[in-house]
């Protein structure tokens, strides 16, 4: 990638220092990689290949390693779980952290920071140091809406590593779709999994394509966050098993874009020893500490039984070991420590707030990336408003929710809710370019990021999203840097 020297003018998310120093390191085939330590030898090969080495990378041992790029662990935790420095020298390439992951985002960083010219790849001197400023950094998929294939959700996951987002939340059911199969209940996916929006064919995913997806996205230091959405939005539930209806009748399957219409029978034993069995499979093939329950829009559950499901369902959660999130309609039940609650259209969270809970936000008029660009925009939904990409960018997380304490936020997520996306080209549109100015928003402090600043460095990213073949929105609010 071609770009000016000044490293800052392409990074993002910006870093939080970053000095320029003189000259550059050049990368030539024969260039040797060293790790330190045993626990970063997958992100030595991970850089390895990227960079087409043809010398596989060596545990380091303590000679001086000029022309080579070095991967170190250090004790001191002043760079946390997440944070890097990274020296470029004309001699050398160190990457320092105190975690695995921080070298995983140093290694993104030199990918940003490379500039190629054809059969060599050099990266300007600089000496970078680089945390984040929230620990949940974060995009949501709906693949109950429409499915999405494991080639899609993995294509998803490196293009979150790519800036350096490290969740993934699936919303795995909805009231079209069940999309992974539960042994003990195996009507749920095979049944509750043939139907999506609009008539479009429907899918589920195997346990052994979910353990894929963890892998693949634990690969890149991204957390998968599987959601059942109870006790509404569960129609392809009710379509699978009639016993889980109030009135015992089998639902109807659903393609229509309704919300707000379906729930589960919340008074009977039986319900609480279908989502003891679903909720205990789906722990016991996630290593992340979450599952998510949903808990939005339960118009169709009277209110005093969703007062008490959310309770019960946080004590199924804890009994397996796990936290529960919910969206912020559980706010308004009894909530032990530990719930995690997810801002999406009001301040309801502060009320888990002040029963202890912490806060992930998802401002649709900021950050939903289903809704539409402008009205022109052929994909996405309005209900929010026209979300255009400095509206998406310019916002403040500290301030996003009134009178929400700060210490409570863990951080944002992005969703992107698919009632009208049916393939990765439609995805990435409507993903792309919101999703970049997300990653600085969770990543880079607030006095640091500048609309107009952003939006130069945005527009220098135009050339790797095309190289990459990620179809973005050209928004005009940006002036992209686009090969004639
Ligand atoms: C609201 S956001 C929903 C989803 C829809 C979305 C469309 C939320 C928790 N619920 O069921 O897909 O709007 O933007």
């Amino acid at each position: 990638m071609s770009h000016p020297l000044n490293p800052i003018s392409v990074l993002i998310p910006r870093p939080l220092s970053l000095h320029p120093g003189e000259g550059q390191f050049t990368f030539s085939p024969l260039t040797q990689i060293y790790y330190a330590d045993e626990s970063i030898a997958a992100e030595a090969a991970y850089l390895a290949e990227w960079l087409g080495c043809s010398l596989p990378p060596q545990p380091a041992s303590g000679e001086i390693l000029l022309g080579a790029i070095l991967l170190t662990l250090t004790e001191s935790p002043v760079l946390g779980s997440e944070g890097y420095e990274l020296s470029i020298t004309p001699d050398q390439i160190r990457l320092r952290a105190h975690q695995p992951a921080g070298i995983f985002w140093a290694i993104q960083t030199l990918r940003q920071l490379a500039t190629a010219e054809p059969g060599t790849i050099h990266w300007p001197a600089c000496q970078i140091q680089d945390l984040p400023r929230y620990p949940w950094r974060g995009m949501m998929l709906d693949v109950a809406r429409h499915f999405f294939p494991v080639a899609t959700v993995k294509s998803v996951i490196d293009r979150l590593a790519l800036y350096k987002l490290n969740r993934l939340h699936l919303h795995l059911t909805d009231d079209q779709g069940w999309r992974l199969m539960i042994h003990s209940w195996p009507r749920l996916a095979e049944i509750g999994g043939l139907a999506a929006v609009g008539g479009d064919p429907g899918g589920y995913y195997t346990q052994a394509d979910y353990a894929e997806i963890v892998a693949y996205a634990q690969a890149r230091h991204i957390m998968i966050i599987p959601e059942v959405d109870l006790p509404g939005h569960t129609n392809a539930a009710l379509s699978a098993y009639a016993e889980l209806n109030r009135d015992g009748q089998a639902a109807a399957p659903y393609t229509g874009t309704r919300v707000g219409f379906s729930s589960l029978c919340t008074d009977r034993e039986h319900t609480y020893r279908f989502l003891t069995d679903v909720l205990g499979e789906i722990a016991a093939i996630t290593p992340g500490p979450y599952l998510h329950i949903g808990g939005d829009e339960a118009a169709a559950t009277p209110r005093p039984d969703y007062l008490r499901f959310i309770p019960r369902l946080q004590h199924i959660v804890t009994s397996l070991d796990k936290q529960m999130i919910g969206w912020e309609e559980i706010s308004r039940a009894t909530l032990k420590p530990g719930a995690v609650a997810q801002a999406w259209r009001s301040s309801l969270v502060t009320r888990s707030a002040r029963q202890g809970a912490h806060v992930i936000l998802s401002p649709a008029r900021k950050i939903y990336l289903d809704m539409k660009y402008n009205p022109l925009s052929p994909l996405g939904l309005a209900w929010a408003g026209f979300v255009e990409v400095r509206q998406s960018y310019n916002w403040n997380p500290a301030y996003a929710v009134r009178n929400l304490p700060e210490d409570t936020i863990l951080g944002v997520e992005a969703p992107l809710w698919t009632e009208t996306v049916r393939s990765l080209a439609d995805l990435d549109w409507l993903v792309f370019p919101r999703l970049i100015g997300m990653a600085e928003i969770g990543w880079t402090p607030q006095s640091l990021r500048l609309w107009s600043d952003y939006r130069a460095r945005l527009a220098a990213h135009a050339p790797r999203l095309v190289q990459q073949s990620i179809n973005f929105y050209r928004s005009p609010q940006v002036p992209w840097v686009l090969p004639s």
